[in-house]
């Protein structure tokens, strides 16, 4: 089985006309097996003209190294892409039509040279061509904190010096001004939000805390003074909440002030809003939507979320992930998020999902542009030159001396 992926490539088209785009992809059975037989997996609309198409096989490489794995081609584990087609500016984006919808936005490519796209085994796309000239690469990154950890983790491993990733996502409003449609940037940074499972534990009656550690955040939960299991388990649930939120992580200052002057600029100031972000580590609980199916616990934590967060005007995801690995990448990534307001927590409104698509160019466009224009220091790290090779390379080419490179970059 493969996935075979056509798409209509004129770039650089209007707003409007990117919204009447529409892309083809399908999950298709081998040639050999009937037509009858080939299933449809995404979306089947019109395409005006195709010049470019990918077919991405299920190959089955070797890995090496259990710590960090790689293919014989030096391809991550899960994205699946190597040096040289990955640009140091990444537009992160949750879903794969997201991805293919704003790659219409990049640069022209040189005709016979269609912009580099390649799907994971694991369903990332990224696709690598150039915006205002500078190579940038859009990266699907599917849902959740444990997704951006790949996408952040094995870009970084795959691109020389310095790098600016942005997100743009959908998310939760959850205080005025926030309102829907509005693009809700995290200048302020972001908390996270976990469910925490031990509290549910800690409940019931017959847990003996010596089959564990007793999961308390404040001790082992063997027990006080005074000893007995039940003591423990009292001991560990004392204080103990079913969600648990972190202190904020910061973004980076310069790509955010970056960012909302050109969401500003491309929506209008009164539909952008800066403040801080919360990423959660589910969709449901951890939100606060509530519901008579499971026990929940959540019934008054957006209230206490504001209470403690005056500032705070998004919940979503990934955005903490990113975040936090830019904070500990030792300054070689600077990053930020934004997202549409898709729904209005404090009136329970959603939005009407056939705006989303050019609410999706809006902030499309607004990322891209401030990515082109962040500053990155272009020093590699010194036991990795291949990237300063290139550029070296890139240099004396234009002055017509040939040079040897390590690494092809796609998007030369
Ligand atoms: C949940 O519906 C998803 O939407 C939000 C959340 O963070 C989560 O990933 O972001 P994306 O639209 O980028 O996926
Ligand atoms: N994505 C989220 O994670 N939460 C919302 O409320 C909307 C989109």
């Amino acid at each position: 089985m493969h996935l075979e992926h056509t798409r209509a490539m004129r770039p650089n088209i209007s707003h409007r006309e990117c919204l009447g785009r529409q892309i083809h992809t399908y999950l298709v059975t081998p040639p050999s097996r009937p037509a009858q037989r080939r299933t449809r997996l995404v979306t089947r609309a019109q395409v005006e003209s195709t010049d470019a198409a990918a077919v991405i096989g299920r190959h089955k490489p070797i890995y090496k190294n259990a710590n960090f794995p790689t293919d014989a081609e030096g391809r991550t584990y899960h994205l699946g892409t190597k040096e040289g087609e990955v640009a140091p500016r990444i537009l992160s984006v949750g879903s794969v039509g997201r991805a293919q919808l704003l790659s219409t936005l990049l640069d022209p490519p040189a005709p016979g040279r269609p912009l580099f796209q390649r799907m994971s085994s694991r369903g990332f796309l990224t696709i690598t061509g150039r915006y205002e000239g500078e190579p940038v690469s859009i990266v699907s990154t599917h849902m959740g904190q444990p997704n951006m950890d790949f996408v952040v983790r094995e870009n970084r491993a795959v691109v020389q010096g310095q790098m600016a990733i942005v997100r743009l996502g959908t998310c939760g409003a959850v205080q005025r001004p926030a309102k829907l449609g509005d693009l809700l940037i995290a200048t302020h940074g972001s908390i996270a939000i976990r469910r925490d499972p031990d509290y549910w534990t800690l409940l019931e009656s017959s847990y003996e805390p010596s089959h564990g550690n007793g999961g308390g955040e404040n001790g082992n939960g063997k027990g006080s003074a005074n000893g007995g299991h039940a003591n423990g388990a009292n001991g560990a649930r004392a204080g103990r909440k079913p969600y648990a939120t972190s202190l904020p992580v910061p973004a980076d200052p310069q790509l955010a002030a970056l960012l909302a002057a050109e969401a500003a600029a491309v929506v209008g100031p009164d539909r952008v809003v800066e403040g801080l972000n919360a990423s959660a580590d589910s969709f449901y609980s951890s939100q606060g939507r509530t519901g008579s199916d499971f026990d929940d616990r959540n019934e008054g934590l957006l209230g206490e979320l504001v209470a403690a967060h005056p500032d705070l005007v998004s919940l979503e995801m990934e955005t903490f992930q990113l975040l936090d690995l830019a904070r500990c990448s030792k300054g070689s990534i600077k990053a930020i998020g934004m997202c549409v307001a898709l729904a209005e927590r404090y009136s329970n409104a959603f939005l009407e999902y056939r705006k989303l698509e050019e609410l999706e160019i809006s902030g499309g466009t607004a990322a891209l542009r401030a990515l082109v224009h962040v500053p990155l220091e272009r020093t590699p790290p010194a036991a990795t030159a291949s990237w300063a090779a290139a550029e070296a390379g890139t240099a004396a080419e234009a002055e017509g001396v040939e040079v040897e490179r390590k690494v092809q970059y796609v998007w030369d």
